[in-house]
């Protein structure tokens, strides 16, 4: 028997040999967390390559999303999707904020704008959308609602490292955006995260914020927190900077395949590629209707297993169905009825650089076989 296990991801790593002399300066400096020369040099050429302005790196990206709704001081209820990461609701539920959720659009599983404004009540002062998958929000209206009711805008991008609309990266959006670079993001360092911020003075916050709130020696400014990225972390996401344009065309290759070979499959349904966006390829979804495929999703899931092969729910269950959360009124269905019916069908198929060309013709094949 084949004992060969796949994943949905697998983590980008560089050459060892090249993160040596990282580690050598690391070793030789001693300097090894709190705004050391890699985090500086990190921030640097993260803003070079993203094209933003102010980047505050952190430890993760969940306590990127907590300090970021921290420095805005944001209060109340906060309009948010279901169909994300627990961490994302999480980090309103560590503020004390109140998350309303909102119906998602079927195209792109994305906060559903036309939905925002019946959520709105005297409470809310944010909106807290996700660019699932790394596809765009739609942007404009979601700030035009923001800008006529006087909220901010915080854009969940932890999928969504490098992408570009019409030429421009979404980073730039909304009051502020984090990213993730967890391993099993496109772009990693092992743990890792960070806000974009719009000007000087921000940052400067949030820097305080994720450094217990120190503003120098003696005087705290706030209820900081420990989220600082340290210089492993860093100097690590320096060396993979040299390699991502290389990781994001090979996960290309792989959606490019899995397009052309799943496009005509009776109950398969393959995400529409967007106009003008440059993509990142971070996960390759596929919705399974159960009416017009042989299988239910669920069924196509242990078929994948038995097979080694380890594709997964993402996202299923919603936000809104875990405990913590499913007493609230936005939390049921009849409120996200988008939202149950994706994450009932959602499946996300492997994509990775590494992934070998007969187990992709095989992931392609046991769909196929199964209609
Ligand atoms: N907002 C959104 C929208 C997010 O998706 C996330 C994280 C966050 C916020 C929070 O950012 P962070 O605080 O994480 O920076 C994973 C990740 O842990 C999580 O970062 C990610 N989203 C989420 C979508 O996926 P799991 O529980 O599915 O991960 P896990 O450990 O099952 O890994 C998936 C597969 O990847 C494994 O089956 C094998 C492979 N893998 C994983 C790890 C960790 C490896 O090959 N090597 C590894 O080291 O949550």
């Amino acid at each position: 028997m084949n004992d060969k296990k796949i994943y949905v991801t697998e983590p980008s790593l560089p050459p060892l040999k090249e993160f040596i002399p990282y580690l050598e300066q690391i070793w030789e400096s001693k300097w090894l967390t709190n705004n050391g020369p890699f985090h500086q040099k990190f921030e640097k050429a993260l803003c070079d390559y993203l094209g933003v302005k102010h980047i505050s790196v952190f430890a993760n990206g969940t306590l990127a999303l907590v300090t970021a709704l921290q420095a805005l001081k944001i209060t109340g209820e906060v309009i948010t999707t279901p169909f994300s990461f627990v961490a994302t609701t999480h980090a309103l539920n560590w503020n004390g904020i109140k998350p309303v959720f909102c119906d998602i659009e079927p195209e792109t599983m994305n906060l559903d704008s036309e939905k925002i404004e019946s959520h709105i009540t005297p409470q809310t002062t944010a909106i807290l959308p996700v660019h699932v998958y790394g596809n765009p929000c739609n942007m404009g209206k979601i700030e035009k609602i923001a800008d006529i009711y006087g909220l901010r805008v915080i854009y969940d991008a932890a999928h969504a490292f490098g992408v570009k609309k019409n030429g421009k990266t979404i980073l730039n959006h909304g009051d502020l955006s984090i990213l993730s670079f967890h391993a099993t993001k496109v772009f990693n360092t092992f743990e890792g995260g960070a806000i974009i911020s719009k000007n000087e003075k921000m940052k400067k916050r949030i820097d305080f914020l994720k450094n217990f709130g120190f503003a120098g020696e003696v005087t705290v400014v706030g209820p900081g927190i420990n989220a600082k990225m340290n210089e492993f972390q860093a100097a690590l996401g320096l060396l993979q900077l040299k390699h991502i344009n290389k990781e994001i065309a090979g996960r290309k290759k792989i959606a490019d395949y899995y397009r052309k070979e799943l496009n005509n499959i009776n109950g398969i349904t393959v995400l529409p590629e967007i106009e003008g966006v440059k993509h990142n390829y971070s996960y390759f979804p596929i919705l399974v209707n159960k009416e017009e495929y042989r299988n239910s999703r669920d069924e196509l899931y242990n078929i994948f297993k038995e097979k080694n092969i380890y594709v997964r729910k993402y996202f299923y269950p919603l936000i809104s169905e875990f405990p913590t959360y499913r007493g609230m009124e936005s939390a049921h269905s009849d409120n996200l009825p988008v939202a149950f019916r994706v994450s009932q069908q959602i499946l996300c198929l492997p994509i990775y650089p590494g992934l070998e060309s007969n187990d992709l013709n095989k992931i392609v094949k046991i769909i196929k076989e199964y209609q």
